[in-house]
């Protein structure tokens, strides 16, 4: 139902986003845009990058231009055609730049030379780097705008950086949320955050790289979204391929995701409860979604990225136009890039959420989906059909 497109090189002149879906009478105006590019880049308006971020971060300023789709401060109906300038490119303009034959290990630039036949490893890696999000995270910004006028809410916190762990399980989700909006990692502890701090610290002495994991939450979510009717129908097949579209992403689970595995099956659900006429869940080991059906509970996904591939120390690779062993170069990069990717996952969680909705509650205009998502049932008692008796079904 909501289509996302995007193009764009990382020192080319802009990124460009084409978000085909979205109802008309959204109220939109660029600068609603402009949080979670800020969030994306660096954090906050005093903070301009995350701690090992790429020196990248404090050259742009990342904002978005509307060039189509929306008029009057609402949007029409029509696709949205999005801007994000690259400031960096001043730089690329006109300038000769010696090819780059040594790929690096886990970057995009060996399998990108087979596949497309680059005679320079460069023309690969601009258009594999994480600068695409930034186009990404423009148009999913509009996703949320969508989402918030029905009263659904997404956030994401950090939960590992290397080695360093916070728990967050004894907070509520929204202080979750608050808390990593006021962190420099956007981790909701202080002292997991200082922990993690010390080891993008370690890392960048050593020259070296870091991964981590972030918990994106999204609340408010209406039972029965999704489908069971077929594998691509599932919430957790359509929000696990969106987060696995992430540079560097290399594992996605929902709710207890692995860790369920180990416990027997009467410790592993949550238990179906009536309280007044409402049916209610303790708990939430599934993370929001049964059979591929969203429960009306938070949908709790998880998402593991991996250190990022560029490193100062050099690892072992072989030199493409000579043929001979060699090691990786440094290019300008990130140490550690974990607290702009949640803000990506956010972006995509809200994307395939307003696509699940639309699909769910159709409609033209704002007004009209927004009548229907508030008519769709929330489990009380009065919302199930069911008939005791026996029946023959075949
Ligand atoms: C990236 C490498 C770095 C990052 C970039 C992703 O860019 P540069 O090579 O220009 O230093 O800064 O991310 C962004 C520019 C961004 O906006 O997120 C990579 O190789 O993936």
């Amino acid at each position: 139902m909501i289509r996302l497109i995007t193009a764009g090189e990382s020192h080319g002149p802009a990124l460009v986003a084409v978000l085909e879906g979205i109802p008309a009478g959204l109220p939109l105006r660029a600068e609603d845009l402009r949080p979670d590019l800020i969030r994306r880049q660096g954090g906050s308006i005093t903070q301009t990058a995350y701690r090992g971020a790429s020196p990248r971060m404090k050259i742009e300023r990342d904002q978005a231009t509307i060039l189509a789709g929306v008029m009057n401060g609402k949007t029409t109906g029509a696709p949205i055609a999005l801007m994000v300038e690259n400031l960096d490119h001043e730089k690329w303009k006109g300038r000769a730049v010696e090819a780059m034959t040594v790929p690096r290990p886990g970057h995009a630039d060996l399998a990108a030379a087979i596949k497309y036949g680059y005679d320079d490893l460069r023309t690969g890696l601009e258009r594999a780097s994480a600068r695409e999000t930034a186009a990404r995270v423009a148009a999913c910004s509009v996703c949320r705008k969508f989402l918030d006028a029905l009263g659904v809410r997404v956030g994401s916190y950090v939960i590992r950086i290397g080695t360093a762990a916070a728990d967050p399980a004894s907070l509520p989700i929204e202080e979750r949320f608050t808390r990593a909006e006021e962190s420099p990692l956007r981790c909701p502890d202080p002292a997991g955050s200082e922990r993690m701090q010390a080891e993008i610290d370690r890392a960048m002495k050593a020259g070296d790289t870091l991964g981590g994991v972030f918990e994106v939450v999204a609340l408010g979510v209406p039972p029965g979204l999704g489908g069971l009717g077929n594998w691509d129908r599932r919430m957790n097949s359509r929000l696990g391929a969106a987060l696995f579209g992430i540079p560097a992403i290399k594992g996605v689970e929902f709710g207890d995701g692995f860790a369920l595995a180990a416990l027997p099956g009467t410790q592993a659900q949550d238990p179906i409860r009536r309280e007044g006429d409402k049916i209610v869940r303790p708990s939430n080991h599934a993370g929001g979604i049964e059979a591929g059906i969203t429960n009306g509970q938070p949908i709790v996904v998880r998402a593991a990225m991996k250190p990022i591939a560029t490193t100062i120390a050099s690892q072992e690779s072989v030199d493409l136009s000579g043929g001979g062993k060699t090691e990786t170069h440094y290019e300008r990069s990130d140490f550690c890039a974990v607290p702009r990717a949640a803000v990506v996952g956010e972006g995509m969680v809200c994307l395939v959420l307003a696509d699940a909705v639309m699909e769910k509650c159709g409609g033209d205009s704002l007004d009209e989906v927004r009548n229907r998502f508030d008519r769709l049932p929330r489990g009380t008692l009065s919302d199930f059909h069911l008939s005791p008796g026996p029946k023959n079904f075949w």
